[in-house]
This record gives C-alpha cells, sequence and structure tokens, in this order.
C-alpha cells in the first residue's frame, strides 16, 4: 500500500513512477477542480495572473499521478504521459516548468518525468490542473524545495492557472490579487487557499462526458482573444467579484441551491464573453444544450440541479450527493450511461512513497 504525506523527499529506494532511480526522485498526486466561480482572462500571460479570483471544488474522480526523478547525466529533460513520449508545445511546457524549479532550486540537473493521466486529456476535464499541480509538488520535491502548500500553489500556477486551485482539497479559492500595484506584488500575493463550507452541503458534481477528443482552441488561446475583443469581458469580470462573495456566503450557509445558482449564471456569462469575442469563440455543441435542458427538466421536478461548463463541451452539474443518482440517470439518457460520472469532493495534492506493505 502507498502511504501519503503532505510534504516528504524521496530517495533512491522510491518506487513506481518516476522512481526507482539512481537519484534522487518523488511522485504526487493531485486530482482536478471544476470552478463554481471560473477563472477566463489573464493580467499577465508570462507569470499567469488573473483578472479575477476563482473557486473551485477538487474532485475525487480523476486523479494524475506524476513521477520527477533527477538524471545523474547530461542530455534533455525526457517527459511520458501514459507511456509515450511528450514532444513540441507539450514538451517545452514541462520543460520551461522544470526551469523554473531548478532555477528556485540553484540546480541544474534535468529530469525524467513521468505522468499517468485517468482524465482525457484536453477536453475540458481539467487535466492540466491536476497534472501541474501533481508536477509542481514531485518536481519541487525531487529538486529540494521543502515548500509550504501556498508556496506550491504559487509554483503550480506558473504551470496552468486552475492548478493552482488543484493544491487543496474540497471548495478552494484562486487570489487574484488584482488590487496590487504591480505584477512583482501579484505574483507574491496570486495563490490558492481552502474556503469554509457548511458541513451538511454534502455535494456532487455529475460529469456529463458530451465529447472525450481534444478541443479545436486551446483555453489559453481562446482567453486571450476573449480579453482582446469581447466587449462583454469587463462586465462579466467585475460581476464575477460580486458572484464570488455571494458564494462564499451560500458556501457558509450550506445553501446548495444558492451555490448552484451563482454557479450556473457565472459559467453562462463566461461563455457568453467568448460568444461575443471576435470572431467568437463557441465550445457548447448542440449535445450541450440538451444537457442544460435536461437539468432545467430536473429543476422543474424539484431537484436542484445546476450546470456549469469549462473550455469544452462537458457538462458538470452540481447537486446533492443523495440526488446524485436520479441527476446520473437523468444526464445518462442523454449522452449514454457509460459516458456520466459522479464526483464529491476530492482532497489536495499529496506525496507518494513507494513503500509497499
Ligand atoms: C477554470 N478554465 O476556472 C477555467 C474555466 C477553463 C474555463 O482554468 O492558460 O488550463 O494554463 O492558465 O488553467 C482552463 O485554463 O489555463 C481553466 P492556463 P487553464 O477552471
Amino acid at each position: 500500500m502507498r502511504r501519503e504525506h503532505p510534504i516528504a523527499v524521496l530517495g533512491p529506494e522510491a518506487e513506481g513512477v518516476g522512481g526507482g532511480g539512481a537519484a534522487a526522485g518523488a511522485v504526487a498526486v493531485a486530482h482536478p477542480n471544476i470552478a463554481l466561480i471560473k477563472y477566463w482572462g489573464k493580467r499577465d500571460e508570462r507569470l499567469v495572473l488573473p483578472v479575477s479570483d476563482s473557486l473551485s471544488m477538487t474532485l475525487d474522480v480523476f486523479p494524475t499521478t506524476t513521477g520527477v526523478r533527477l538524471k545523474a547525466g547530461a542530455g534533455p529533460d525526457e517527459v511520458t504521459f501514459n507511456g509515450v513520449s511528450a514532444s513540441g508545445e507539450a514538451l517545452r511546457r514541462i520543460t520551461g516548468f522544470l526551469d523554473l524549479v531548478r532555477e528556485r532550486a540553484g540546480r541544474d540537473a534535468r529530469a525524467v518525468v513521468e505522468t499517468r493521466n485517468t482524465v482525457p486529456t484536453g477536453a475540458g476535464l481539467a487535466s492540466s490542473a491536476s497534472g501541474f499541480a501533481a508536477l509542481a509538488v514531485a518536481a519541487a520535491t525531487a529538486y529540494g524545495l521543502r515548500w509550504e502548500p501556498r508556496e506550491l500553489s504559487r509554483l503550480a500556477r506558473r504551470g496552468s492557472g486552475s492548478a493552482s486551485r488543484s493544491l487543496f482539497g474540497g471548495f478552494v479559492q484562486w487570489h487574484s490579487a488584482a488590487e496590487a500595484a504591480t505584477v512583482e506584488e501579484a505574483d507574491a500575493a496570486s495563490y490558492a487557499e481552502p474556503v469554509a463550507a457548511a458541513a451538511g452541503l454534502d455535494p456532487a458534481l455529475v460529469v456529463a462526458v458530451v465529447n472525450a477528443g481534444p478541443k479545436e482552441v486551446s483555453s489559453r488561446a481562446a482567453m486571450r482573444q476573449t480579453v482582446a475583443t469581447s466587449p462583454l469581458f469587463g462586465p462579466w469580470a467585475a460581476s464575477s467579484g460580486e458572484d464570488l462573495t455571494a458564494m462564499r456566503a451560500a458556501l457558509v450557509r450550506g445553501d446548495l441551491e444558492a451555490v448552484g445558482e451563482i454557479a450556473e449564471r457565472n459559467a453562462l456569462g463566461m461563455h457568453a464573453t467568448m460568444l461575443a469575442a471576435r470572431p467568437a469563440v463557441r465550445y457548447l455543441s448542440p449535445a450541450t444544450v440538451t444537457v442544460l435542458d435536461r437539468v432545467l427538466q430536473l429543476r422543474r421536478a424539484g431537484v436542484a440541479a445546476y450546470a456549469t461548463m469549462d473550455a469544452g463541451p462537458n457538462v458538470k452539474v452540481l447537486c446533492r450527493r443523495a440526488d446524485a443518482a436520479r441527476v446520473a440517470d437523468a444526464l445518462g439518457a442523454v449522452v449514454g450511461a457509460s459516458s456520466v460520472v459522479v464526483a464529491g469532493p476530492g482532497p489536495g495534492a499529496r506525496l507518494l512513497d513507494g513503500g509497499d506493505s
């Protein structure tokens, strides 16, 4: 059985993904998160500083496990995803991220990175969130940086903004630090942290996979185009701050209906900003809209169910855990039962060790 630690440095005995080599290594696991208040738009591309705060729920499904082992000899970083060598843009992003870690650690060694994803990559199901959260924890540890989760959240942010939130479990807020006068100050203050929710909330997110294929436009490019050209972006970002304040209060009250209503309006507003971009960015498909109709029918039948969509056609429906089976049945009638996954609140990123028992 693997043991889990908030922080630990693994030596030569590490086994499993990324372990087992002659040099220091570490293995970490992280789960995706789904934003209920969305991150859409950057203030600074290089530092990955968002325009507005976001708030998510970390899931207990689709974990990513990443091992990082330092190479003893020369040669470039070696990266595999599910056993397949990475190249091009994917490799460049990982190497650029490792360069940040090397700079902070004052070390030059290249690394072997092995990642196992259980979520379809690039389909708007947050594989980059779990991926860079697991990489941040494993790489920082392998390079000897004994950082607190808040610092690791800042590091993960540089890989992919939403990854900053997957450092933590449950409900999580990522601070934009938009009030900071300079980007350097914002860089220091833009991290995620857990937010309080009533114990009785007992939420589920029912994921309806409309299409598991990779998206045509990356969220990074779509975000950039929306900020640059959409006349609706500014008003949405301003209203998103109000949505976040109202959602935090609703979470503390344990008011699932209010949490869901706010999440649904925030997501639809985000998609409206994209539809108003020039040219428009549209991730929602006819099947997405059919699922949205089904969610409305559930509400009319008295079930508290609320939809949110990210940079893809898939729909995630917030409901009470007690209603999750009924919601899953209703969505399964549209997309097929095998394309529905019920998730609950999941844990934050963790180091694994390779000790077997
Ligand atoms: C979110 N999304 O809050 C929003 C909602 C998609 C829609 O975070 O450019 O992959 O790497 O920082 O984190 C997807 O964007 O973007 C995302 P980058 P990321 O979950």
